[in-house]
């Protein structure tokens, strides 16, 4: 226990000053423009924000076959780059750090939202059980196709690509998606993994896709400056493992040998256990991996305080308090009312809902109370 760490302690991350400890979490929000390019109301959105210690940014297709949902926004064109560099000047002028969340779907995707209507791609062809969010409303799944081994170095060059177009934009890191049940935790729980090559069996060949992919970023990036975020205990996009302590604790293990930026936890929630996930302590991570540890999952004020002060982690993440709260740091230190997150307005749409939360100023009509 450490009493005199808490949310608004500062901490050094790498060569990186953070003023608080308090994350903005990675959060879609779909409202990209044409083609997928961020334009002046993202700008203005994590503008908003840039009083987080570190903001990471939404997660980001690293290519066109990367999408699963309508107007997520890229960073595989130089319109995107282009589009993601308003935003980081934005923050930056604010005093802000900000990092991309790199982001391939695999299978949680759909032949509408995909160049020339072709199949997701996958570790192997198993369908998730649920829909995929079209352009024209939700549609079941279809049977993604297997990559071949030939083609997984193309997928990890498409992470290096993003990579060195994330540096272009003016970001200050990335941090490699390899949570809720996406292409690189396809590969890495057994439930979506049948492979027989040197990706698939075992879990040093379960693990083998991410350690490429963090080899290749980190061939572009500090690695200080490289995060990745998992989701050992989690179930979102239809995800299982058969032995979910031994395949976590090893991935948090090789993760140890790149001396990154972070590892970035969403621990679990009650739909994880209603669907038969197995909760995974964050301890049980915090004792394999060595360096920095961010968690998430349904922190407040007080929650997260304690997590810090027993230095359970070194940092934690906001998601839907800083959707409603841009200026949330300061909302907590003051123990100010917390605006009403409202859901009907999370994922698509302009400003409603997305720029409009007021920040708080004592004359403020009173918020509600989370
Ligand atoms: C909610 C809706 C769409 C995508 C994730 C990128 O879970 C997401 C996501 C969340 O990491």
């Amino acid at each position: 226990m450490n009493n005199n760490i808490n949310l608004f302690s500062p901490y050094q991350l790498g060569d990186l000053e953070l003023p608080n400890r308090i994350v903005m979490a990675p959060l879609t929000r779909q409202r990209a423009s044409e083609g997928n390019v961020p334009h002046s109301l993202n700008a203005t959105y994590y503008e908003q924000r840039a009083s987080a210690g570190l903001i990471i940014a939404e997660a980001t297709q690293i290519s066109p076959e990367g999408q699963g949902y309508p107007n997520t926004p890229g960073i595989h064109s130089p319109e995107q780059v282009a589009g993601w560099k308003l935003v980081t000047d934005a923050v930056h002028q604010q005093g802000g750090r900000i990092f991309l969340q790199l982001w391939h779907v695999g299978r949680i995707s759909h032949p509408d939202l995909l160049p020339n209507g072709v199949l997701p791609i996958a570790p192997s062809a198993i369908t998730p059980q649920g829909q995929a969010f079209t352009n024209e409303g939700f549609k079941p799944f279809v049977t993604p196709r297997a990559l071949e081994t030939s083609e997984i170095p193309g997928i990890v060059e498409q992470y290096r690509q993003a990579a060195v177009n994330a540096l272009a934009a003016g970001f200050d890191g990335v941090e490699i998606h390899g949570a809720n049940g996406y292409l690189i935790d396809q590969f890495l729980r057994d439930g979506t993994n049948q492979r027989t090559d040197e990706y698939g069996g075992s879990i040093e060949n379960r693990v083998r896709f991410l350690q490429e992919i963090v080899e290749a970023v980190t061939s572009v990036w500090d690695s200080k400056r490289v995060g990745v975020r998992l989701s050992p205990s989690g179930t979102f996009n239809d995800m299982r493992d058969s032995h979910p302590f031994e395949t976590f604790g090893y991935t948090a293990q090789v993760l140890n040998q790149f001396d990154l930026a972070y590892l970035h936890i969403t621990e679990y929630t009650d739909a994880d256990i209603r669907y038969g996930g197995t909760p995974i302590p964050t301890n049980y991570i915090r004792e394999r991996y060595t360096g920095t540890l961010i968690v998430c999952g349904g922190y407040t004020a007080e929650t997260g305080n304690a997590v810090l002060a027993n230095q359970q982690a070194d940092l934690v993440a906001f998601g839907i308090l800083f959707i409603a709260n841009p200026d949330l740091p300061r909302r907590l230190a003051l123990n100010a009312p917390l605006n009403q997150p409202n859901p009907k307005t999370f994922y698509g749409g302009g400003e409603q809902g997305y720029t409009d939360y007021p920040f708080w100023s004592p004359a403020s009509e009173p918020a509600v109370n989370l």
